[in-house]
């Protein structure tokens, strides 16, 4: 009798420290002192929008989540190029990313409808498009592969750089050895300019143009400027080619860590500072223009009608993918 009575007395006993011990590890979460801090990976200088927008992030996420969150941002590829970004947020080794949404198109394919040619008319379209019904389905694109949209941010308009000639027609870009981010829509419009498109992760781009790797690469203005490319390529053409969204991504599995306030908290700040990093790109593109032409870039603006003209093919390839209601949709915002 009294080994029964104490079998009963010790599987009670194993029973309350379990839950004690689960309840405590939960606890000690909650009422911890220590804040919680997340690491945040972006490819670009520290002086870009990106970083500009990323500390903007921080400080909003530190006040909206009464310092119980903490950003440490990591610039310039440290963590990682932005492919390696996407898949570390998946497997929930990275907490966070501002990335182009170029590599992103490799992981959900929709994505890459934004990479059209001369899909969007202006900032203001992308915005519209972006922020509105058709963003926000993509956003929920994300989640099933592990990967929760925070908000789209701006890379811009992309514009063309290269070492040989001034641009002004697509004869001039024939021939031209042209780095481009790793997505196929990107290689198959610049293909229709004959050039030869080199996929390659940005941290790469300035050695293999100080090396002649490459001839060129096409990224927006600020990215130009910040990562001080133009002093390797004399020529920059405002070709404006692609509209280039950006996004801050967070990992699933880190996000659903958090407490409901705190993801609130890092969404708000998301969106928020949105608008500053938009405004930060947009702002300072003419100036950065100049800039590059007194240090002694021939910048050409050329008819951009003569590009989008050589683009029907690449719309009838992925008119076949997209649909072109899709496409329309995009195109035809009303905005
Ligand atoms: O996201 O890879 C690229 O050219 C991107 O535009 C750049 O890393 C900013």
């Amino acid at each position: 009798m009294m080994k029964k009575v104490l079998a009963i007395v010790l599987c009670l006993a194993m029973m309350f420290s379990l839950v004690a011990c689960g309840g405590s590890s939960k606890q000690e979460a909650a009422s911890s002192s220590e804040p919680i801090t997340l690491k945040l990976s972006h490819s670009l200088a520290p002086t870009h929008p990106y970083h500009l927008g990323s500390e903007r992030f921080a400080e909003l996420v530190n006040e909206y989540t009464n310092g119980q969150v903490k950003i440490d941002i990591f610039p310039s590829s440290q963590l990682g190029d932005e492919r390696a970004n996407i898949e570390d947020l998946q497997m929930g080794t990275l907490d966070i990313a501002v990335t182009s949404t170029g590599p992103l198109g490799n992981f959900c394919s929709n994505f890459l409808a934004f990479d059209l040619p001369y899909l969007f008319e202006g900032y203001e379209h992308a915005h519209a498009v972006l922020d509105g019904e058709i963003g926000q389905a993509m956003i929920a694109e994300l989640e099933p592969i592990g990967i929760i949209g925070g908000a789209f941010w701006e890379n811009g308009f992309r514009n063309m750089t290269n070492s040989k000639n001034a641009i002004e027609t697509p004869a001039d870009c024939a021939g031209l050895k042209i780095r481009t981010m790793e997505n196929q829509v990107h290689m198959d419009a610049y293909g229709e300019l004959g050039i030869d498109p080199t996929p390659m992760a940005f941290s790469e781009v300035f050695t293999a143009l100080q090396q002649g790797v490459i001839d060129g690469q096409e990224n927006p203005t600020a990215v130009i400027y910040s990562n001080k490319l133009y002093e390797v390529q004399p020529y920059i053409a405002a070709t404006q080619l692609v509209y280039s969204p950006t996004m801050l991504l967070f990992s699933k599995s880190v996000f659903d860590s958090l407490s409901a306030d705190q993801q609130e908290a890092l969404l708000k700040a998301a969106k928020e500072s949105a608008a500053y990093e938009r405004e930060c790109i947009e702002s300072q593109e003419a100036d950065q223009l100049a800039e590059m032409e007194k240090y002694g870039c021939t910048v050409t603006y050329p008819d951009v009608s003569l590009f989008s003209a050589e683009m029907d093919a690449v719309y009838e390839k992925y008119t076949e993918q997209f649909g072109a209601e899709f496409i329309d949709s995009i195109r035809n915002y009303e905005y």
